[in-house]
């Protein structure tokens, strides 16, 4: 297979066109299952000639909108352009678009917040309806048919299975060494015909390289050239160092006390500046042979694999920065080893995440004194992204770690607060939180330890005496109230801020206000 020539196989010859042809087989209406997660492996083409003809379709006055369905977040030429054109009349299961975003809090998406691990089974049960059309990026076709898959798997293997039709976008971008890292599984089944999946370390491999094809169903293949979305990484900064190094204390400790191996347990890791960090930290630290069982591979990992830090990564995607793009395909035939791709319901899989005993590691909005997280919901109403794998990692790992800094929007927000405006993460599932002040390490501790554990460790200073007060206040209610809270001020912060624009107490106001 070369550059030249990707699209192998004769019996899709006659299907090869345009991105304008292609969109044009898509109707009004449409439920469409399309690739991409975190930035990769979208369609690029087609996306665009559809916003297109969305625009043609609006100017002689007739509504043209699709139901989007995707494997995570995307890119503006996916979700920002058909956001722009008004185009998408509901999304899932994960977006992090700030158009998008807008309409979803405007009203104008109905949106499906998922746990990735769940969707695939979603639609094979026939929850969520039919679905139209899937339209997918992929390396190269083979002579068989068999598809190369591209930078991220996604819930691609199952929108193939179940859209009525598919497209193909082969993207002459991605290397072609991608073939071979792949590992499709296609032992899953809907209960109760369920088989236990044969993961018990995170380079098992269990399934196939390439993607089978039903090529009856392909109805358009489109050729394109355009690179994956690589946004920047803002450079570490000093909270970001100081969670890092808290976490990793904690792991030092963690491994002299003889509760995690020396190798730790496999990781997982969500994107942005702080989980960067904290990969930074592990590579220059003392560990070797780490695994990861995540999400997404970003920078932080490629390093770790360079280093021997990391021994190997299963995920589902890539998130990478340009200078992480140039760093993977100048040095692919050394990732390719020790990288696996897998669909997202087998890298997010509950029984894997537990049985791995997975170190998950993922942002938050808002915690509360007692450990409850808000991962998605600013002030509990509107939308920030979803929650993506976090609950899927969290509620299944061996320990589930959420790190933030103390305050947001230049220290007017506490991100502890009394009582979270919205529950993404229970108090159950959260094994401990940790800001640039400090580590809480709630395992094993009633509501009132964790309480005064988080707002001692955790909460910025210029927000900690109004918590103790809240707190002493809560508890001198009752001595026998196990998860003391005065539910008339409890989100009081929140209408604070609101109100005011800082959750600061202000001159004037109750102290209680
Ligand atoms: O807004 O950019 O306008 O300043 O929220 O906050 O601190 O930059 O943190 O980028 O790590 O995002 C929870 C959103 C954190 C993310 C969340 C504002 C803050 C800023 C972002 P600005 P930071 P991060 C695997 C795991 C769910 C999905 C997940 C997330 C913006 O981690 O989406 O974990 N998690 N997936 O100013 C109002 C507060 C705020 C606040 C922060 N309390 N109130 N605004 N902000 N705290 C990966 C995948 O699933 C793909």
């Amino acid at each position: 297979m070369t550059n030249s020539s990707r699209m192998l196989c004769s019996q899709l010859q006659g299907r090869v066109m345009s991105a304008a042809e292609a969109a044009a087989l898509i109707p009004a209406g449409a439920t469409l299952g399309m690739s991409g997660f975190t930035g990769a492996g979208y369609p690029k083409a087609i996306p665009q000639a559809l916003a297109r003809r969305m625009r043609e379709f609006q100017s002689r006055g007739e509504e043209f909108k699709v139901n989007l369905w995707t494997g995570a977040s995307t890119a503006p030429e996916l979700d920002g352009l058909l956001a722009e054109v008004g185009g998408i009349s509901s999304r899932l299961p994960f977006q992090s678009d700030p158009l998008c975003r807008q309409q979803i809090n405007d009203g104008r998406i109905e949106y499906l917040d998922l746990h990735l691990s769940e969707v695939s089974q979603y639609v094979w049960s026939g929850f969520l309806g039919n679905l139209d059309i899937a339209v997918i990026e992929v390396t190269a076709i083979t002579e068989e048919g068999l598809l190369v898959p591209s930078s991220s798997v996604g819930n691609n293997k199952t929108w193939m299975e179940q859209a009525k039709k598919i497209i193909l976008e082969v993207n002459h971008q991605q290397p072609l060494q991608l073939q071979g890292m792949h590992d499709i599984y296609y032992g899953t089944a809907l209960p109760p015909h369920r088989l236990p999946i044969a993961v018990t370390q995170p380079d098992d491999r269990i399934g196939e390289t390439l993607f089978r094809c039903p090529l009856e169903k392909v109805i358009a293949v489109v050729e394109t050239s355009a690179p994956d979305r690589n946004s920047a990484f803002a450079p570490i900064d000093d909270n970001s160092r100081q969670i890092a190094g808290h976490i990793l204390e904690f792991f030092d400790h963690e491994v002299k006390r003889g509760r995690l191996p020396k190798e730790l347990l496999p990781i997982q890791s969500g994107v942005g500046n702080i989980p960067n960090a904290v990969l930074d930290g592990l590579n220059s630290g003392p560990y070797r042979n780490l695994t990861a069982f995540t999400e997404v591979i970003q920078d932080g990992m490629l390093a770790m694999l360079k280093s021997g830090t990391l021994r190997v990564a299963s995920a589902t995607s890539f998130s990478l920065s340009p200078e992480g793009i140039r760093e993977f395909t100048d040095n692919i035939d050394f990732y390719r080893e020790r990288i696996i791709l897998r669909q997202q319901d087998i890298s997010n899989h509950p029984e894997l995440a537990r049985r791995l005993g997975v170190i998950a590691m993922n942002g938050l909005l808002e915690a509360d004194i007692y450990g409850n997280v808000n991962s998605t919901h600013v002030m509990g109403t509107r939308m920030m992204n979803g929650i993506g794998g976090a609950g899927d990692f969290a509620r299944n790992g061996y320990l589930s770690i959420f790190m933030t800094p103390s305050t947001a929007k230049g220290g007017t927000i506490s991100s502890i607060v009394p009582m979270v405006s919205h529950v993404d993460q229970t108090e159950h599932d959260v094994k401990v939180i940790v800001t640039e002040q400090g580590l809480a390490d709630l395992r094993g501790l009633s509501p009132k330890q964790r309480a005064r554990l988080i707002i001692e460790n955790c909460a910025h200073p210029d927000f900690r005496d109004e918590l103790w007060d809240y707190f002493e206040r809560a508890c001198a209610i009752g001595a026998g109230l196990h998860t003391p809270h005065i539910l008339s001020e409890a989100l009081s912060w929140h209408e604070r801020y609101e109100k005011h624009g800082t959750m600061h107490r202000l001159r004037g106001l109750k102290s209680t206000a």
